[in-house]
């Protein structure tokens, strides 16, 4: 049976990969925090975990088969190295290792075939999983030229954080907000979509622009997209492939709401580009914490167990 730990399993990302554990039937599990959440009890299937604290001695110990890690950045770099040295298959949902050589960068459905690796593998950016989701059929059909995106991120992506503060907010009081570090004229956020997505669909030099926005929403980041194609593709052509793609969902007019607890990217709005003939515009929604972030990294444990990556 496949020993698992979460790292991060009082957050928000954390409880959701607990909740998906439980239901996909995973008995032997357990639960790592900080510090700070050390000792007390999270709910899983019919009861609890105890959260040990995560340090270099518990991670390291040599008996876990899988580990979830879903910590900041800098906790990543810190305590993932000493699971892979206990010889624990790590699945890492910070930016840490995401563009790292040698390491893949798997979204379940999109580029499987990467999980070739034995140590580390990323999970994406949420909004990243979210466009590969929707860009990699229409790449097949036709061949991406150019991708223009803009986001309108829920506060659940910066966090738990931002969930108590959305929360704490007057509905007449929310706000937008653009709370990513500048890289250069670009927010990370932007420099990451367009990077990540690359390294995913295997198209380095994608040209590919992105627009982020935080939205006073819990759950579910949308995304207006607009592509250009090598071969013409119709909206009807782009339906069909979309509509035969993994992990995605045809509905005309989503809402962050509608996509609360799906697993699949919501898709619609799928029209020419009025702006320019030859292109599509398009419009998704994802639950971030679920294909954006937890669900994306069960569907890689699940691949890496298809694949007899980590034991049974
Ligand atoms: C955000 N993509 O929503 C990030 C979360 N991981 O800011």
């Amino acid at each position: 049976m496949t020993r698992i730990g979460v790292v991060g399993a009082t957050g928000a990302v954390g409880t959701v990969t607990l909740g998906l554990l439980t239901e996909r039937g995973f008995e032997n599990v357990r639960a790592f925090a900080s510090s700070r959440s050390a000792g007390k009890q999270v709910p899983y299937g019919r009861g609890e975990l105890r959260v040990e604290e995560a340090d270099a001695e518990s991670l390291g110990a040599g008996d876990l088969d899988l580990c979830f890690f879903s910590v900041g950045t800098d906790a990543s770099l810190e305590l993932v190295p000493h699971a892979v040295a206990g010889g624990t298959v790590c699945i890492d949902k910070s930016d840490a290792f995401r563009l790292t050589d040698g390491v893949p960068l798997v979204v379940a459905g999109v580029n499987d075939t990467a999980l070739d690796h034995d140590e580390i593998v990323a999970n994406p950016n949420c909004s990243a999983i979210q466009l590969s989701c929707v860009l990699k059929p229409l790449h097949d059909a036709a061949g991406l030229s150019r991708v223009r995106v803009a986001t309108y991120q829920s506060m659940s992506g910066i966090g738990d954080s931002g969930i108590e503060r959305l929360r704490a907010t007057a509905p007449a009081e929310g706000d937008l907000a653009m709370d990513w570090d500048m890289e250069g004229d670009e927010f990370s956020e932007e420099s990451k979509l367009r990077a990540e997505t690359g390294k995913i669909l295997d198209l380095p030099d994608l040209a590919l622009h992105a627009q982020c926005v935080r939205v006073p929403v819990l759950v579910g980041h949308a995304q207006a997209i607009w592509v250009e194609t090598v071969e013409q593709l119709s909206a009807d052509a782009a339906r069909d492939a979309l509509a035969a793609a993994p992990h995605v969902g045809l509905h005309d007019l989503a809402t962050p709401k509608d996509a609360v607890g799906r697993d699949e990217v919501l898709v619609g709005r799928i029209r020419p580009d009025t702006a320019n003939g030859t292109g599509l515009a398009l419009w998704s929604v994802n639950d971030n914490l679920r294909k954006g972030a937890a669900l994306n990294a069960v569907q890689i444990a699940e691949a890496l167990l298809e694949r007899n990556l980590i034991p049974a």
